[in-house]
């Protein structure tokens, strides 16, 4: 069969700031959350590599944009760092930073790659993490202070925007979960900084509409279906309320432009829910999206809880269920993740039916392979298994498309393996590897294939 997509379809890759540009001690670039993190506790990241060693693109940025017009993108995003931007947060802009984002910009522009810019992937400035990051509302301002530079330095040439990645890892990392700084386990706090994100992506939205600049502007979110285990109603209730969490939060004020009733009900309950203040309403509505980001790895399977919560416990989302492990999934044993296919379909057939079909794109999807280094064959690393999830995740984009999905792209992550976080480089997910040593770059079988893909906008199979 022919798989064949939308004429101007956009293929490429993901990245961002902290996770590629290493130099993050130089170019004038202030503190952010994860070099004062390292600084304290370097145990918390993989083999203790720190963002320090992030794979140079802010030294090798053309050579790398060289090698992405090498495999056919004809888009790739990436993020600005707020604190390389404006060191302290607030005030006097990096002039050393306007110069290598406008190099990258226009670099990426003279390829014929259509540059995707992020304003905030996980890499909360030091100084306003001190002040209370997203919990004190001085620090959302001063988000949309920078959003606002953005714009006015960059967004001439910048036409697809996204005030944040994946707003909910912080919400979860840094608040419930124990994998971002600062570590707290507080779900009224948690849902504090996600409220505020939501407001904070709202001002970024009315002010970018305010400068009437010609481009659209959006939020990338990891949607992740909560496929109950049966149909069974404690279990149905279950996987509502993991959507209403997990996904709605972040997904019903970015499209709709309100928050879903059954959540605001559900932490009022539970007495978790946020200072609301006079105009929150009002602004909220303001930041209705012009397109959607999709990032999507696997899906969520859950069941209704079989033993009765301590209540003496911290209030968690685990409170109303529990992860189910569905007999026969499949997984990618390299990361310890599901791999179901479907769900991309899913979450497009969703947007579609229940969401105005909004304009979107998969943002990311991909897979990471732990010691992906016993693949390396004759110099080339051999990951079959990628093309294929890749492969099988475009046929269910294709048919979603076909159906009358609005999506209108598909990036990988990632470009060249990078560093991720706490994992570093556990778990490798790039069309090209990275020797850490040396730090040269070699296009893997799947950067290969994929070159041929987007050229030919398409793929038989
Ligand atoms: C996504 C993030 C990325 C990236 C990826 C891989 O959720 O947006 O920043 O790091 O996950 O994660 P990991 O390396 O933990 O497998």
């Amino acid at each position: 069969m022919k798989y064949q997509f939308p004429q101007h379809f956009y293929w490429g890759s993901a990245a961002s700031a902290t996770q590629t540009e290493g130099a993050a001690f130089s170019g004038g670039k202030g503190e952010n959350i994860w070099d004062h993190w390292f600084k304290s506790e370097p145990n918390r990241f993989h083999q203790g590599v720190s963002a320090t060693d992030a794979s140079t693109f802010y030294e090798h940025f053309r050579s790398d944009i060289q090698l992405m017009k090498d495999i056919n993108h004809n888009s790739f995003r990436t993020s600005i760092s707020w604190a390389r931007l404006i060191p302290d947060g607030t005030g006097d802009v990096n002039p050393e930073a306007v110069d290598f984002y406008n190099q990258v910009i226009d670099t990426l522009i003279e390829q014929g790659i259509e540059p995707f810019i992020c304003l905030f992937h996980f890499d909360m400035p030091m100084k306003m993490q001190a002040l209370g990051g997203f919990e004190n509302r001085y620090v959302l301002q001063a988000y949309a202070d920078y959003a606002e530079t953005c714009f006015r330095l960059f967004g001439d040439r910048v036409k697809h925007w996204f005030t944040f990645n994946e707003p909910i890892v912080p919400v979860e990392g840094g608040y419930l979960y124990d994998f971002h700084y600062p570590n707290v386990l507080d779900f009224r706090r948690a849902a504090t900084v996600a409220y505020h994100t939501v407001l904070a992506h709202a001002m970024a939205v009315s002010k970018y509409r305010e400068l009437k600049l010609n481009g659209k502007i959006g939020i990338v979110l990891n949607l992740t279906p909560s496929y109950p285990r049966s149909q069974h109603q404690a279990d149905l209730e279950a996987s509502n309320i993991c959507d209403l969490m997990f996904n709605r939060s972040f997904l019903d004020p970015a499209i709709r432009g309100e928050y879903p009733q059954q959540l605001v009900a559900l932490l009022k309950q539970y007495g978790q829910l946020p200072d609301i203040h006079d105009g929150d309403r009002e602004l909220i509505a303001q930041g209705k999206i012009d397109l959607l980001g999709i990032n999507y790895y696997q899906p969520r399977r859950v069941k209704a809880r079989l033993s009765a919560v301590n209540p003496n416990a911290p209030f968690v989302p685990e409170w109303f269920f529990e992860p189910y492990e569905m007999p026969g999934r499949k997984m990618n044993p390299h990361r310890g993740w599901e791999i179901y296919e479907k769900g991309i379909y899913d979450i497009l057939t969703n947007l579609r039916e229940h969401y105005g079909n909004i304009p979107c794109y998969i943002s990311e999807n991909g897979m990471g392979v732990e010691g992906e280094e016993k693949f390396l064959k004759d110099g080339q690393i051999q990951d079959d298994y990628r093309i294929d999830f890749i492969r099988e995740h475009l046929k269910w984009i294709h048919r979603a498309i076909e159906e009358g999905s609005a999506c209108f792209g598909y990036h990988l992550w990632t470009f060249i393996d990078n560093w991720s976080w706490c994992n570093a480089y556990k778990n490798r997910y790039g069309f090209y590897r990275l020797d850490l040593a040396t730090q040269q770059r070699s296009l893997k079988k799947s950067g290969e294939w994929f070159a041929q893909i987007s050229e030919a906008n398409g793929f038989d199979d």
